[in-house]
Protein backbone atom coordinates (compact mmCIF):
# COMPACT_ATOMS: atom_id res chain seq x y z
CA UNK A 1 0.00 0.00 0.00
CA UNK A 2 2.93 2.22 1.25
CA UNK A 3 4.65 1.58 -2.31
CA UNK A 4 1.27 2.41 -4.39
CA UNK A 5 0.74 5.47 -2.33
CA UNK A 6 4.53 6.54 -3.31
CA UNK A 7 4.11 5.74 -6.84
CA UNK A 8 1.03 7.80 -7.44
CA UNK A 9 2.44 10.57 -5.26
CA UNK A 10 5.28 10.73 -8.40
CA UNK A 11 3.17 10.07 -10.54
CA UNK A 12 0.74 13.32 -9.67
CA UNK A 13 3.95 15.08 -9.30
CA UNK A 14 5.16 14.25 -12.66
CA UNK A 15 1.92 15.00 -14.23
CA UNK A 16 1.51 18.82 -12.33
CA UNK A 17 5.27 19.43 -13.75
CA UNK A 18 4.53 18.11 -17.34
CA UNK A 19 1.10 19.96 -17.34
CA UNK A 20 2.56 23.35 -15.62
CA UNK A 21 5.01 23.65 -18.69
CA UNK A 22 3.10 25.95 -21.44
CA UNK A 23 4.16 25.88 -25.50
CA UNK A 24 5.22 29.19 -24.70
CA UNK A 25 7.83 29.02 -22.18
CA UNK A 26 9.58 26.17 -22.71
CA UNK A 27 11.39 25.91 -26.18
CA UNK A 28 12.64 22.36 -25.97
CA UNK A 29 8.59 21.26 -25.33
CA UNK A 30 8.21 23.05 -28.63
CA UNK A 31 10.94 21.33 -30.53
CA UNK A 32 8.69 18.22 -28.96
CA UNK A 33 5.60 19.34 -29.98
CA UNK A 34 6.24 20.81 -33.45
CA UNK A 35 4.63 24.16 -32.10
CA UNK A 36 5.38 27.04 -30.65
CA UNK A 37 4.17 30.65 -30.11
CA UNK A 38 5.84 33.88 -29.94
CA UNK A 39 4.51 37.79 -29.36
CA UNK A 40 7.69 39.15 -28.91
CA UNK A 41 6.57 40.79 -25.15
CA UNK A 42 9.95 40.22 -23.88
CA UNK A 43 11.00 43.02 -26.39
CA UNK A 44 14.34 41.61 -27.93
CA UNK A 45 14.28 38.67 -30.91
CA UNK A 46 14.66 35.21 -29.23
CA UNK A 47 17.67 34.03 -30.87
CA UNK A 48 17.05 30.40 -29.63
CA UNK A 49 13.70 30.72 -32.03
CA UNK A 50 14.85 32.56 -34.50
CA UNK A 51 17.92 33.13 -37.43
CA UNK A 52 17.94 35.95 -39.39
CA UNK A 53 17.90 35.34 -43.35
CA UNK A 54 19.30 37.85 -45.88
CA UNK A 55 20.24 38.34 -49.61
CA UNK A 56 20.98 41.33 -51.90
CA UNK A 57 22.91 44.86 -50.83
CA UNK A 58 21.13 46.87 -49.00
CA UNK A 59 21.81 50.47 -47.54
CA UNK A 60 20.09 49.08 -43.90
CA UNK A 61 18.94 46.14 -43.60
CA UNK A 62 17.17 45.97 -39.92
CA UNK A 63 15.44 42.72 -37.73
CA UNK A 64 14.52 43.44 -34.56
CA UNK A 65 11.91 43.98 -32.27
CA UNK A 66 9.89 47.13 -31.70
CA UNK A 67 7.02 48.41 -29.27
CA UNK A 68 4.42 49.82 -30.94
CA UNK A 69 1.95 52.50 -29.37
CA UNK A 70 3.76 53.17 -26.31
CA UNK A 71 1.61 53.57 -23.56
CA UNK A 72 0.45 51.52 -20.28
CA UNK A 73 1.27 48.27 -22.01
CA UNK A 74 3.36 48.59 -24.86
CA UNK A 75 3.05 46.17 -27.95
CA UNK A 76 6.29 44.59 -29.22
CA UNK A 77 6.57 43.24 -32.62
CA UNK A 78 9.11 41.98 -35.23
CA UNK A 79 10.71 44.44 -37.51
CA UNK A 80 11.56 43.86 -41.12
CA UNK A 81 13.25 47.03 -41.97
CA UNK A 82 15.25 48.11 -45.39
CA UNK A 83 16.36 51.30 -47.16
CA UNK A 84 17.77 50.35 -50.87
CA UNK A 85 18.66 53.86 -51.71
CA UNK A 86 21.67 53.56 -54.33
CA UNK A 87 21.70 49.71 -53.69
CA UNK A 88 22.72 47.29 -57.01
CA UNK A 89 19.44 48.20 -59.85
CA UNK A 90 19.94 44.99 -61.20
CA UNK A 91 18.78 42.60 -57.54
CA UNK A 92 15.99 42.73 -55.70
CA UNK A 93 17.02 42.26 -51.99
CA UNK A 94 15.36 39.80 -49.55
CA UNK A 95 15.26 40.08 -45.61
CA UNK A 96 13.81 38.13 -42.49
CA UNK A 97 13.64 35.37 -39.93
CA UNK A 98 13.45 31.87 -39.77
CA UNK A 99 12.72 29.44 -37.15
CA UNK A 100 14.90 27.62 -35.89
CA UNK A 101 12.66 24.36 -35.24
CA UNK A 102 11.25 22.49 -37.64
CA UNK A 103 7.58 22.45 -37.63
CA UNK A 104 5.80 18.61 -37.95
CA UNK A 105 3.10 19.06 -40.27
CA UNK A 106 2.21 15.75 -40.88
CA UNK A 107 -0.59 15.35 -37.81
CA UNK A 108 -1.52 18.47 -39.04
CA UNK A 109 -1.24 22.60 -37.56
CA UNK A 110 -2.62 25.68 -38.03
CA UNK A 111 0.12 28.74 -38.30
CA UNK A 112 -1.59 31.84 -37.31
CA UNK A 113 -0.03 35.33 -37.62
CA UNK A 114 -0.18 38.79 -37.71
CA UNK A 115 1.27 40.47 -40.40
CA UNK A 116 1.11 44.82 -41.12
CA UNK A 117 1.45 46.08 -44.29
CA UNK A 118 2.26 49.66 -42.29
CA UNK A 119 0.48 51.77 -44.27
CA UNK A 120 2.73 51.80 -46.85
CA UNK A 121 2.76 54.99 -49.04
CA UNK A 122 4.82 53.29 -51.90
CA UNK A 123 4.44 49.93 -51.32
CA UNK A 124 5.53 49.48 -55.34
CA UNK A 125 8.05 46.71 -55.60
CA UNK A 126 7.55 45.49 -52.09
CA UNK A 127 6.51 41.92 -50.98
CA UNK A 128 5.73 40.29 -47.51
CA UNK A 129 6.10 36.93 -47.45
CA UNK A 130 4.90 33.37 -45.46
CA UNK A 131 6.99 30.78 -46.55
CA UNK A 132 6.72 27.07 -45.04
CA UNK A 133 9.96 25.65 -46.53
CA UNK A 134 11.41 22.28 -45.76
CA UNK A 135 15.73 23.29 -45.74
CA UNK A 136 17.46 25.72 -44.26
CA UNK A 137 18.89 28.80 -46.17
CA UNK A 138 20.20 31.81 -44.76
CA UNK A 139 19.74 33.82 -47.74
CA UNK A 140 15.73 33.68 -49.17
CA UNK A 141 14.02 30.33 -48.95
CA UNK A 142 12.47 31.64 -52.65
CA UNK A 143 15.45 30.00 -54.28
CA UNK A 144 14.99 26.50 -52.65
CA UNK A 145 13.74 23.56 -54.32
CA UNK A 146 10.45 23.07 -52.43
CA UNK A 147 8.10 25.42 -50.37
CA UNK A 148 4.24 26.69 -49.68
CA UNK A 149 4.60 30.58 -49.61
CA UNK A 150 1.65 33.43 -48.63
CA UNK A 151 2.76 36.86 -49.65
CA UNK A 152 1.18 40.17 -49.98
CA UNK A 153 2.94 42.11 -53.23
CA UNK A 154 2.74 45.99 -53.49
CA UNK A 155 0.96 46.95 -56.68
CA UNK A 156 1.32 50.21 -58.42
CA UNK A 157 0.90 53.16 -57.71
CA UNK A 158 1.64 51.99 -54.10
CA UNK A 159 -0.93 51.80 -51.69
CA UNK A 160 -2.28 48.50 -52.38
CA UNK A 161 -1.61 45.25 -52.53
CA UNK A 162 -2.79 41.58 -53.85
CA UNK A 163 -2.27 38.64 -52.22
CA UNK A 164 -0.30 35.33 -53.71
CA UNK A 165 -0.88 31.89 -52.76
CA UNK A 166 2.02 29.90 -54.24
CA UNK A 167 4.29 26.53 -53.74
CA UNK A 168 7.23 25.62 -55.66
CA UNK A 169 8.03 21.71 -56.12
CA UNK A 170 11.18 20.15 -57.22
CA UNK A 171 12.13 23.98 -58.08
CA UNK A 172 8.89 24.64 -60.50
CA UNK A 173 6.67 27.47 -59.22
CA UNK A 174 2.66 27.11 -59.28
CA UNK A 175 0.75 30.03 -58.45
CA UNK A 176 -2.58 28.46 -56.70
CA UNK A 177 -4.19 32.22 -56.21
CA UNK A 178 -3.11 35.47 -57.05
CA UNK A 179 -6.05 37.43 -55.91
CA UNK A 180 -7.67 38.29 -59.32
CA UNK A 181 -4.51 39.32 -61.30
CA UNK A 182 -3.57 39.73 -63.99
CA UNK A 183 -7.49 41.08 -64.77
CA UNK A 184 -7.15 43.04 -61.51
CA UNK A 185 -4.40 45.18 -61.29
CA UNK A 186 -6.28 47.52 -58.58
CA UNK A 187 -5.11 45.27 -55.98
CA UNK A 188 -6.57 46.56 -53.02
CA UNK A 189 -6.44 48.00 -49.23
CA UNK A 190 -4.76 46.07 -46.56
CA UNK A 191 -3.82 46.97 -43.31
CA UNK A 192 -2.91 44.68 -40.17
CA UNK A 193 -3.47 41.11 -41.66
CA UNK A 194 -4.47 37.89 -39.27
CA UNK A 195 -3.79 35.31 -41.24
CA UNK A 196 -4.45 31.66 -40.61
CA UNK A 197 -2.59 28.79 -42.71
CA UNK A 198 -3.97 24.90 -41.78
CA UNK A 199 -2.17 22.28 -43.09
CA UNK A 200 -2.23 18.66 -43.16
CA UNK A 201 -0.52 15.66 -44.63
CA UNK A 202 -2.90 16.38 -47.98
CA UNK A 203 -5.47 19.60 -46.89
CA UNK A 204 -4.79 23.22 -46.93
CA UNK A 205 -6.41 26.11 -46.07
CA UNK A 206 -5.43 29.66 -45.81
CA UNK A 207 -7.82 32.38 -43.68
CA UNK A 208 -7.42 35.84 -43.88
CA UNK A 209 -8.93 38.00 -41.20
CA UNK A 210 -10.90 35.30 -40.61
CA UNK A 211 -12.58 34.69 -44.06
CA UNK A 212 -11.45 32.07 -46.54
CA UNK A 213 -9.00 32.88 -49.12
CA UNK A 214 -8.00 29.46 -50.51
CA UNK A 215 -8.69 25.97 -50.16
CA UNK A 216 -7.84 22.64 -51.33
CA UNK A 217 -8.42 19.02 -50.43
CA UNK A 218 -4.93 17.74 -52.17
CA UNK A 219 -1.84 20.26 -52.09
CA UNK A 220 0.70 17.60 -52.67
CA UNK A 221 3.63 19.40 -51.19
CA UNK A 222 6.64 16.57 -51.24
CA UNK A 223 7.35 17.19 -47.34
CA UNK A 224 5.78 16.98 -44.35
CA UNK A 225 7.85 19.00 -42.09
CA UNK A 226 8.62 22.71 -42.68
CA UNK A 227 10.46 25.48 -41.22
CA UNK A 228 8.40 29.07 -40.98
CA UNK A 229 10.10 31.78 -42.97
CA UNK A 230 9.05 35.50 -42.17
CA UNK A 231 10.18 37.52 -45.20
CA UNK A 232 10.08 40.88 -46.95
CA UNK A 233 11.69 41.91 -50.34
CA UNK A 234 12.03 45.51 -51.69
CA UNK A 235 13.64 46.34 -55.25
CA UNK A 236 16.64 49.21 -55.30
CA UNK A 237 16.03 52.56 -54.74
CA UNK A 238 13.37 52.53 -52.08
CA UNK A 239 13.52 54.56 -48.22
CA UNK A 240 13.02 52.76 -45.41
CA UNK A 241 9.95 50.72 -45.27
CA UNK A 242 9.34 48.84 -42.65
CA UNK A 243 6.89 45.43 -42.29
CA UNK A 244 5.78 44.18 -38.71
CA UNK A 245 4.74 40.65 -37.73
CA UNK A 246 3.25 39.51 -34.36
CA UNK A 247 1.45 37.13 -32.42
CA UNK A 248 3.26 33.67 -34.51
CA UNK A 249 0.83 30.94 -33.10
CA UNK A 250 2.16 27.48 -34.41
CA UNK A 251 -0.87 25.12 -32.84
CA UNK A 252 -1.98 21.81 -33.59
CA UNK A 253 -5.76 22.93 -33.23
CA UNK A 254 -7.39 21.83 -36.51
CA UNK A 255 -10.62 22.89 -35.57
CA UNK A 256 -10.50 25.35 -38.52
CA UNK A 257 -10.41 21.84 -40.49
CA UNK A 258 -13.18 21.20 -39.05
CA UNK A 259 -15.36 24.05 -39.35
CA UNK A 260 -14.38 23.81 -43.26
CA UNK A 261 -15.65 20.47 -43.79
CA UNK A 262 -18.29 21.08 -42.02
CA UNK A 263 -19.50 23.87 -44.03
CA UNK A 264 -18.60 22.68 -47.45
CA UNK A 265 -20.76 19.49 -46.09
CA UNK A 266 -24.04 21.12 -45.54
CA UNK A 267 -23.33 22.78 -48.92
CA UNK A 268 -23.22 19.63 -50.90
CA UNK A 269 -26.30 18.63 -49.24
CA UNK A 270 -28.54 21.36 -50.03
CA1 LIG B 1 3.28 41.59 -29.55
Amino acid sequence: MVRFCLSMVVWISFLSLSCSITLDDSHNTAARCGGFQDDFQTGQLNTIRWSRTQEGDFKEATVDVVGVDPGQKTDYRLRLRTNTIGTRDDTVKFLGVRSIDRIDLAQGVEVSLDLDWNKQANGCYLTAAVYLCPTVTLANPRDEADWFKFEYVGVPPGKNARSVVAKKVNGRVQYLDRDGWPQNRQGRVIANQHIDILIDSHRLRVKENNQELYSIQSHELPFNQAYLYLQMSSHSNYPVREIYFDNIIISNDLTGFTKADERLTQEGEQ
